[in-house]
């Protein structure tokens, strides 16, 4: 038989280093997919729903670095994958779509599931090339697959089953993919920083994911700078370990001196960080310097006094030979010190948590991070699962702590733990689930997890509420309204599909649980936490419009007769933090 367009796609996509395509088969895609069988290098991850296997495919290919296909079928089948794509492309995750599509005689007639994916793909893929001839098939598989990887994001191929199941003229599946090259600034730009670092009296450091292979150099220079480190929750996971000069994170979940040092220094340098909150970075007062490989991220979020472009990791190790050390370290105590007393603060949950019920999500999560190996991987649904990750997980080298922090999506945590057990087995993969977020689109994949017996470990927030949301109507200034909802007994669900489901309501049953739950090896369990819905965080630094917001909110909820509801938050919050 003579090889096929679809036959040279797995050829290519598994010389790329492509293990597996997460995705649903039919109709275009069916001879896509029966030359998968044949091929048999790339693994078919079938799962429930497109979604979950894109913010799968997203985790895998974030954490490991290298391509993951997905696949969905013309029209519906390719719609479900774009919430993740565009997940994949904020996140800088190399994905390569391969979605179904009508057959080429019926492209633009408005056929049964037709889909323009020109369009429809244009705000999440990279790339997006259409096969409507087998002899650009080599060409537009090349393209998707070196864009994905060196630009790290989506890309598309789109294709007709015709066009898949015709024969190849060129069947060349080599693919050379180059590593992508050290970016450095300019010797002339670098001097220019090294004289602004040595004329500044103090020095506070920004990081976020662009310093991801670079902690050890940006931990020396912050010693030799007595610059205090603050990041973004991106960058958190690569800076805040093993780091005496770390001082937390700035934003909405922000925690510790970090707000205050990037505020108060003389100069700030931002490394590889294009952290979205404008309101939680300095103006004008504090002279900046930015340092990114993506000239795009410059200036972007405030403005800047200097701006290179390049790897955060040559740019520090060549500007390690240069600037002067520091000597007065007033500056670094007194945000190394603020630091210590907010996590003190932050303690207050955690310590009283064994007697306080409802459960505080600050204690579940404290245990978590305390019963959890040190080569876990965390994983938080966006809600208020990401502020207990920010806050009471603790990182560590070997440890990883993923979300939807860019695009910010529900539901990401339970398929991203999916995605990250099958690239890394046996490793332990555990997902903070909101119960809004798993009950969106966690559920029916719990089924492929039971089918293939993968240790998952899920932890439901069972609050009742799109919590999040709840607080954000709050400090908004309105009575919280459309956020409220009943669940059932998640643990009795996940039992009747097949995996393992412990309830926890009971604060003293935290620790036996969740020990349970990680010591269960042989599929995937969930943690039903039935936790305190009124459990508030504030950051460290509070905008005046927040607080503007929250007592507003309050004074409504009062006027409309739910003092109960206003009393509850006070009560369960008296220690705001
Ligand atoms: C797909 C999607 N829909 C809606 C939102 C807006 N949103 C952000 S957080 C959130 C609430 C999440 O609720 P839940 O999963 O129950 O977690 P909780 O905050 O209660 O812990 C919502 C609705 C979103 N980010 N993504």
């Amino acid at each position: 038989m003579s090889a096929k367009v679809a036959d040279l796609l797995w050829e290519m996509l598994a010389n790329a280093g492509v293990k597996r395509c997460y995705g649903i088969v039919g109709d275009a895609l069916n001879p896509v997919v029966d030359a998968l069988r044949r091929n048999a290098k790339i693994e078919l991850i079938h799962v429930r729903h497109e979604e979950y296997g894109v913010f799968a495919a997203v985790a895998e290919a974030y954490l490991t670095g290298n391509p993951v296909a997905v696949c969905g079928t013309a029209g519906p089948g390719v719609v479900h994958l774009f919430n993740g794509l565009m997940d994949a492309r904020k996140e800088g995750a190399p994905i390569i779509a391969i979605a179904g599509d009508v057959e080429t005689s019926l492209i633009d007639t408005e056929a049964l599931e037709e889909l323009n994916p020109y369009k429809f793909f244009e705000a999440a893929s990279l790339y997006t090339g259409r096969l409507v001839n087998p002899e650009q098939a080599r060409s537009i598989i090349n393209t998707a697959i070196l864009t994905a990887v060196l630009e790290k994001g989506p890309t598309v191929i789109s294709i007709p089953g015709d066009i898949a199941s015709a024969d190849v003229a060129d069947h060349s599946a080599e693919i050379t993919i180059p590593n992508p090259p050290l970016l450095r600034p300019s010797d002339a730009d670098l001097n220019q920083l090294v004289k602004m670092i040595d004329d500044a009296k103090t020095v506070a450091i920004f990081g976020g994911d662009g310093c991801r292979d670079a902690h050890d150099e940006v931990v020396q220079l912050a010693d030799k700078l007595k610059a205090p480190v603050g990041y973004s929750f991106r960058g958190k996971q690569w800076l805040e370990h093993d780091n005496p000069n770390a001082v937390g994170m700035t934003g909405l979940l922000g925690y510790g001196g970090a707000y205050g040092a990037i505020h108060e220094a003389e100069l700030l340098l931002m490394l590889g960080t294009d952290f979205p909150f404008t309101e939680f970075l300095p103006g004008h007062r504090v002279k900046k310097v930015q340092i990114d490989k993506d000239p795009k991220h410059i200036g972007r979020r405030t403005a800047v006094d200097l701006g290179l472009v390049g790897d955060i990791k040559p740019t520090v190790t060549a500007l390690l030979k240069s600037v002067s050390d520091k000597k007065d370290d007033k500056f670094l105590n007194k945000h190394v010190k603020d630091t210590n007393s907010f996590h003190d603060l932050l303690q207050h949950y955690v310590e009283k948590g064994p007697e306080i019920k409802p459960i505080r999500p600050e204690f579940l999560a404290a245990t978590l991070s305390n019963l959890a190996a040190d080569d876990a991987m965390f994983f938080a649904d966006t809600g208020t699962a990401c502020i207990w990750l920010a806050r009471h997980i603790t990182g560590g080298r070997n440890r990883r702590l993923f979300g939807s922090f860019s695009w910010a999506s529900m539901a990401n945590a339970a398929p991203n733990a999916f995605g990250a057990q099958l690239a890394y087995p046996g490793r332990q993969t555990i997902a903070l689930c909101g119960d809004g977020g798993f009950t969106m689109l966690a559920l029916g994949d719990l089924l492929t997890q039971v089918e293939r017996k993968t240790p998952v470990v899920q932890i439901i927030l069972n609050n009742g509420s799109l919590d999040f949301v709840n607080i954000e109507q709050q400090e908004a200034g309105i009575i919280p309204f459309g956020v409220a909802f009943k669940n059932p007994n998640f643990a009795k669900v996940a039992e009747a599909m097949g995996a393992k489901g412990i309830r926890i309501e009971q604060p003293g049953d935290v620790r036996d649980g969740i020990a349970e739950a990680l010591a269960h090896k042989t599929g995937p369990v969930v943690v039903d936490a039935v936790v305190d819905p009124f459990a508030l965080s504030l950051p460290s630094h509070v905008p005046f419009h927040t607080a503007k917001g929250f007592t507003l909110s309050m004074a409504k909820q009062v006027w409309g007769g739910k003092m109960d509801e206003v009393i509850k938050t006070i009560e369960r919050n008296v220690r705001l933090v």
